[in-house]
């Protein structure tokens, strides 16, 4: 995109030229796809700017460029999962850091942190939307990072990322926020103080369930160079082939983003009504315990939904066998609607006990709403909810 003009593009824009220039030699209006693993050098040490495809890539590079414009970071490293772009932090603290995260997270960091790294950092769990609480805990346990989901997987909790920065920088944390949920499209934690965005790019930003990848943003200095170190030498590299995808599937992200936040808003209103369901978890309705907040800090809600249907294990499975639009499925974010049983499935890695002091009962299910039509999904969840 060229960089003459004073205003800077609007995001919609940014999404669709940022790291999608034609390419240069052949005017194709479609980055190539560079399937390299190496790079000839004219001699030794010469070369182009890339040398192998584990440090640097070119179709890599564009993305990379496209998702550090959106998040208003200075840098973008990409990685080929969101547990990667997680792993790379947890390697880049110095050996013995504390770390606090926040008590409801993706099953997979909630394991990573207790199953992986527990020998070479201290972690404690905290609810980080209680910041009375919060604050006692910072002082007392001194972490080096905070680290907050927000809204939570799967209990759509929202954390308030202005006021957990504030907290942290009093005893030099950092903080990380995982975006997964949001996408830079309706949330920017580092415009709100955050040191450090994670992303699963598996969801909202690649939109399309066909790719696994993850991302970290970062202003320049120390910490991100040491990242970038590790991103090759550890090597969770993306493949050139993925980044191409998901830079195709950015392109869109406003307008997935804007419908599947639409449809989510129906669909939660339509179950807050329904007889069969106790209660709806939705950031978007008023009965949200952090409605404002998340009103405040996000210029929308996205389209995850939690809610407790009447009964137990028996009616949950009835009703996510009935589903026949909605595709019982791990993940979310595409643009196709998926359903899915917490306990048993995206965070069967938590302990019983902690999925139970969470609320993540037996009757929750967890919508990732799509941007199909609103009528169809409707039906769809009707005549799941008469099977019950
Ligand atoms: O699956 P992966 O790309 O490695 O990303 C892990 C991850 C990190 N953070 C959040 C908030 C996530 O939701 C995930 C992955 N989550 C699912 C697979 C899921 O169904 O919730």
């Amino acid at each position: 995109m060229k960089k003459n003009t004073k205003k800077p593009a609007a995001f919609e824009t940014r999404a669709i030229h940022v790291g999608g220039e034609p390419d240069p030699t052949t005017g194709a209006i479609m980055p190539p796809i560079f399937q390299t693993s190496t790079y000839v050098q004219s001699s030794p040490g010469e070369h182009k700017g890339y040398e192998y495809s584990r440090t640097h890539n070119p179709t890599r590079s564009r993305l990379e460029e496209c998702l550090a414009s959106l998040e208003g970071a200075d840098q973008c490293l990409v990685t080929s999962s969101g547990l990667a772009a997680t792993s790379l932090i947890m390697h880049a603290l110095p050996h013995g850091s504390r770390v606090l995260c926040g008590d409801d997270v993706y099953g997979g960091t909630y394991r990573a942190f207790t199953k992986v790294f527990q020998d070479m950092h201290k972690f404690e769990f905290a609810d980080t939307t209680d910041l009375k609480s919060l604050a006692a805990k910072i002082q007392k346990f001194k972490p080096a990072l905070v680290w907050i989901e927000t809204p939570t997987n799967p209990m759509l909790k929202i954390s308030d990322i202005a006021a957990i920065v504030k907290l942290a920088k009093k005893v030099k944390a950092k903080v990380v926020v995982d975006n997964t949920f949001m996408s830079p499209y309706f949330q920017k934690p580092l415009s709100l103080g955050a040191d450090i965005v994670m992303h699963s790019m598996t969801k909202y930003i690649n939109g399309h369930s066909d790719v696994v990848g993850g991302a970290l943003m970062l202003d320049n200095g120390p910490f991100c160079d040491k990242l970038r170190f590790l991103q090759n030498a550890v090597g969770p590299c993306l493949a050139p082939f993925d980044s191409w995808l998901i830079l195709r599937g950015i392109k869109t992200l406003a307008v997935r983003m804007e419908a599947t936040g639409k449809n989510a808003m129906k669909v939660a209103e339509y179950l807050e009504k329904h007889k069969k369901v106790v209660s709806v978890v939705y950031p978007g309705l008023k009965s949200h315990p952090q409605h404002g907040l998340a009103k405040k800090q996000a210029s929308g809600f996205s389209g995850m939904i939690t809610f407790f249907v009447k009964g137990g294990l028996k009616e949950s499975r009835k009703f996510l066998e009935s589903v026949e639009l909605f595709a019982l499925a791990e993940s979310l974010g595409g643009v196709e609607s998926l359903v899915e049983h917490p306990a048993i499935m995206t965070h069967a890695s938590v302990p019983a006990n902690i999925r139970k002091e969470l609320g993540i009962h037996d009757n929750l299910i967890r919508l990732s709403v799509g941007i199909e039509h609103i009528d169809d999904l409707i039906a769809d969840l009707d005549q799941a909810f008469a099977k019950i």
